[in-house]
């Protein structure tokens, strides 16, 4: 079933010059773009992007990090896209992503690892509705 997801390109992905190889791997893999944007956010619309962990100790670190520069947000669509941009991205953390993942491949961190995607239908409605809010 064709899906959409939200996707982050973190701002290491920006800092290490790595946007392209990790588009690419998106594009390669037959997802279409259908909404993108570079830009800086502030600390508000990263609480309301990561609401489900405001809470957590590891939110102020996480916080100052996804506002630390430019990112690069976008939807991208395809079969299956939720699960198969997870699956691309691999684990959460860098150090345990296996080897062939976006994670796996280039981060060696925990925080800094990268990329987001949706974790599921709902969360991606939610959050396509906080970057995109004029796409249709
Ligand atoms: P994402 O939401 O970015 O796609 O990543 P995820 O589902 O794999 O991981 P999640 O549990 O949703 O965590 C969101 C982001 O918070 C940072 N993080 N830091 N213990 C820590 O220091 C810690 N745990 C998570 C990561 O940047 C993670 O992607
Ligand atoms: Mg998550």
């Amino acid at each position: 079933m064709s899906q959409r997801t939200l996707v982050l390109l973190k701002p290491d992905t920006v800092r290490r010059g790595l946007v392209g190889e990790v588009l690419g791997r998106f594009e390669a893999k037959g997802l279409s773009i259908v909404a993108l944007e570079f830009r800086t956010i502030d600390g508000e619309t990263a609480d309301q992007h990561y609401a489900e962990h405001v809470e957590r100790d590891f939110y102020p670190p996480l916080r100052a990090f996804v506002t630390s520069g430019p990112l690069v947000a976008l939807v991208l669509e395809g079969d299956e896209a939720i699960e198969v941009v997870r699956a691309l991205n691999g684990a959460t953390d860098g150090r345990k992503a296996a080897p062939g993942t976006i994670r796996g491949d280039l981060s060696l961190s925990n925080r800094e690892n990268l990329v987001h995607g949706s974790d599921s239908p709902e969360s991606a409605d939610r959050e396509i509705k906080i970057w995109f809010p004029d796409l249709p």
